[in-house]
């Protein structure tokens, strides 16, 4: 870092009106000023920084009245109720991209736990199952199982299909999670197969969003840049360039919290390629009107699809009924970040994505944040919100897609979506809500293939290497299982 370039960044952080960045710097150590200087180089322009902040604070606050609807019947479809021919016909095209090696998978488990008051990555959270799987484990055999029923499906012989797993860390969960991988043999995946990169940081501000708080004498505070960072990680990352050099042409993205996500889904991504979509989300029944859930709705001003997040609806819009059928919700299709993007769509609007805020504006999210308190010069660790958190969320991009190029799947809730976002004690998306899911789901399957309990309350664990959806399960049937059972 040449002097001159020192100067020039520190001259545009007091241009930005940041001038308490260097509060401290004059007494610092020569060490601990490149410390600073560096952290600051990393923000490219920090008057339009935090312009976007002042833009993001009025947002947040007006109550945006635009006109929200359902999506209509073209963009949708459900898997509940789904003919087998076409759930057949999904499934073989998805099996058919996989067996091609046209498929990766790609893993947001940037996160920190905060809510669940777990300082470890949600995906190596132990939810108490008879195995004591990880999230992690259970999904790494996921795609496993995957791999070998592709093998057979489509008959690849000895060649085993690969399923690449790209998994987007942060700063906080990056260590713990790789280490976590190779401490467990990366599950039986061959290391190879999985590529872990860091999303990037946004800086934390005071309340009003007017001045970036320092965590020390050196140093901002910031924090990850929210599950829409995913993009610019790609980018900057090569990990596009790495799906575009591999001939992946299928992602399938999802979120590590959900124990019981169907990894590299072959009927989702059959349900794309065979509507042509280059963007497609799977969607719950909304459980209640303050469930914390995105909702995916049609723009009806652009008339292209959007999402609207939990924490930025009216209460009026989130309990507004259905005129057709008061007894339902008007918007109930609930995200589960669950997205299926093409390639193609990336590599054409990655580059305008992360260039431009307007695709990907920032939230605001009040937070207590421990700091330096610029008047008594001591650092210290707030008991009421005392600043604001920036993040980008990864279905603001949304509206970008053309909506004839955009689909939504309904998938059952008891088949597909149980999130781990809450301690025990929690009404709902606990480690036990989500212990009790996977061993219903998968009692239900022992059931369904003749499989009998000692008790008819007894839950059983069917591993994802046994069975991935269900299938191949002729084995159980008239043995008796009994509670704690593993198969
Ligand atoms: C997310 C969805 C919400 C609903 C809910 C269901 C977004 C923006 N919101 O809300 O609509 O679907 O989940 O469970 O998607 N993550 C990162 N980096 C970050 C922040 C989050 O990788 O900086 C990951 C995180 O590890 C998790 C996922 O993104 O896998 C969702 O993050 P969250 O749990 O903070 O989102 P939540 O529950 O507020």
């Amino acid at each position: 870092m040449t002097f001159a370039s020192q100067e020039s960044i520190m001259e545009s952080f007091n241009r930005a009106g940041q001038k308490q960045v260097f509060t401290y710097f004059d007494s610092l150590s020569e060490q601990g000023q490149r410390k600073l200087i560096n952290q600051l180089a990393k923000i490219e322009d920090p008057v339009n920084l935090v312009h976007t902040v002042e833009e993001a604070i009025q947002y947040s606050s007006s109550s945006s009245a635009r006109d929200f609807t359902q999506l209509p019947e073209e963009s949708t479809a459900s898997t509940v109720g789904l003919d087998s021919e076409t759930q057949a016909h999904w499934s073989q095209l998805g099996f058919e991209a996989i067996a091609q090696g046209e498929v990766a998978v790609l893993l947001m488990a940037g996160g920190q736990g905060t809510r669940l008051g777990s300082n470890e990555p949600k995906g190596c959270f132990d939810i108490q199952l008879p195995s004591h799987k990880s999230l992690f484990q259970t999904q790494a055999e996921k795609i496993l199982k995957i791999e070998k029923l592709t093998q057979h499906q489509q008959k690849t012989g000895e060649k085993q299909p690969r399923i690449m797993w790209y998994i987007m860390t942060s700063g906080p969960t990056r260590e713990s999670t790789e280490t976590f991988f190779q401490k467990n043999n990366y599950f039986g995946l061959s290391p190879n197969q999985v590529k872990f990169f860091n999303q990037g940081t946004l800086p934390c501000f005071d309340l009003k969003g007017e001045k970036i708080l320092l965590a020390s004498q050196d140093s901002i505070c910031e924090s990850p840049d929210g599950n829409g960072g995913l993009y610019k990680a790609l980018l900057v990352n090569g990990i596009l360039d790495d799906m575009v050099a591999k001939g992946i042409k299928h992602i399938h993205a999802y979120c590590v919290d959900n124990s019981l996500v169907k990894v590299a889904d072959p009927l989702f991504i059959g349900f794309a390629i065979d509507r042509k979509f280059d963007l497609a989300t799977k969607v719950v029944r909304k459980r209640d009107a303050n469930e914390s859930v995105g909702l995916i709705v049609l723009n009806d001003d652009l008339k292209r699809p959007c999402v609207i997040e939990y924490s930025e609806i009216s209460q009026a819009l989130a309990e507004k009924k259905d005129p057709q059928d008061p007894s339902k919700l008007f918007l109930r299709a609930a995200n589960i970040v669950n997205h299926y993007y093409s390639v193609d769509l990336l590599t054409k609007m990655i580059p305008k994505w992360t260039t431009s805020q307007e695709y990907l504006p920032f939230h605001i999210a009040k937070k207590k944040i421990p700091s330096m308190n610029l008047k008594s010069n001591e650092f210290y660790k707030p008991t009421e919100p005392n600043g604001i958190k920036l993040e980008q969320f990864i279905f603001d991009v949304f509206p970008s897609v053309e909506l004839s190029k955009f689909g939504c799947l309904e998938v059952a809730r008891s088949d597909e979506f149980s999130p781990l976002k809450n301690a025990d004690g929690a009404q709902n998306d606990t480690p036990t809500t989500c212990r009790l899911h996977y061993l219903k789901r998968s009692t239900e399957w022992i059931k369904k293939n003749g499989g009998l309990l000692q008790n008819q309350d007894d839950l059983v664990e069917v591993s994802p290497l046994t069975s991935y959806f269900g299938e191949d399960l002729e084995i159980v049937k008239g043995k008796t299982f009994k509670n704690g059972d593993v198969i």
